[in-house]
């Protein structure tokens, strides 16, 4: 990988790198060291293979009252990835080879940006195999392609081809399969050369519209971060500790 960008890969192809608890702990892990690591500048997040992206939570261990790691409990933790990829004060790619199905489509949609190759298949299965995600995977998903659109992914739930997604606004760059590594770092690259704290309050001030309350406080973390850069809070400081 190039300096600076972090890739983050599924690696689990004999499910179509399917998610556990685990898998997602695991995930979530990676986005806090990639977040306080500041080298990194970019995150690409992809699935192992040439045949999945992403197929979702890994049926075999879908129990009562969610998906069952090794310690027995049910979690639906992949909630808790999904704000870790919004809040990460870094663009991140999705890079999609295969298919990203399900909770797999989810998290592509959850990335601030999508390339796919041209054999890549999208598409939600929720109401055919007894679930549905009605946070980032329906209301955001309406923002990518309108109401309509998204109604029909989740209500029909058929899969799209990576055309019918470029088209639909669904992704922001198709590929043939060989060069989607190569278009993915090319990205990265151009996103490099430009300045990381306005591309950190871009993606919180897209963010803070659709995110009521949360995502005004993560905006207005920033702000104060970059308050605290200004002389004015320095002298604030200064004069506190020398007493004045
Ligand atoms: C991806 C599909 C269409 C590929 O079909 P294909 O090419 O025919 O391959 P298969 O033979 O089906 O698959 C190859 C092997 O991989 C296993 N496998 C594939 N997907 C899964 C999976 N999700 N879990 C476990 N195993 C999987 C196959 O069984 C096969 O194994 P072998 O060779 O041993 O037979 C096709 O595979 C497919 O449709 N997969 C399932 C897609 C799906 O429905 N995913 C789950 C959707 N739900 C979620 O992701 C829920 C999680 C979630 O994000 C969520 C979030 C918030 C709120 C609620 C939820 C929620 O929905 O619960």
């Amino acid at each position: 990988m190039c300096k600076g960008v972090a890739k983050i890969t599924i690696n689990r192809t004999e499910v179509h790198n399917a998610f556990r608890p685990e898998t997602i702990d695991e995930m979530i892990q990676s986005m806090d060291i990639v977040r306080e690591c500041s080298t990194i500048d970019v995150v690409i997040l992809t699935g192992a293979g040439k045949k999945a992206f992403c197929s979702g939570g890994d049926q075999r261990v879908k129990g009562i009252g969610g998906y069952i790691g090794e310690d027995g409990v049910p979690r639906l933790n992949v909630l808790d990835l999904h704000k870790k990829i919004r809040e990460l004060p870094k663009p991140v790619i999705a890079m999609v080879n295969g298919y990203a199905i399900g909770g797999g489509h989810v998290l592509h949609v959850v990335c601030d940006l999508t390339i796919a190759s041209e054999n890549a298949r999208f598409g939600q299965t929720g109401p055919k195999i007894g679930s549905f995600d009605g946070g980032f995977g329906s209301s955001y998903l309406a923002r990518h392609v309108g109401q309509k659109k998204s109604r029909e992914i989740w209500f029909l739930c058929q899969q799209y081809s990576a055309k019918e997604a470029l088209d639909m606004g669904l992704v922001n760059k198709v590929v043939p399969q060989e060069d989607l590594e190569e278009a993915t770092m090319e990205w990265c690259k151009i996103i490099q050369q430009h300045s990381p704290m306005a591309l950190r309050m871009i993606k919180r001030c897209l963010n803070a519209e659709l995110d009521g309350q949360h995502g005004i406080m993560q905006l207005a973390g920033d702000a104060t971060l970059m308050y605290y850069l200004t002389e004015e809070s320095q002298e604030g400081k200064k004069a506190f500790l020398e007493k004045r």
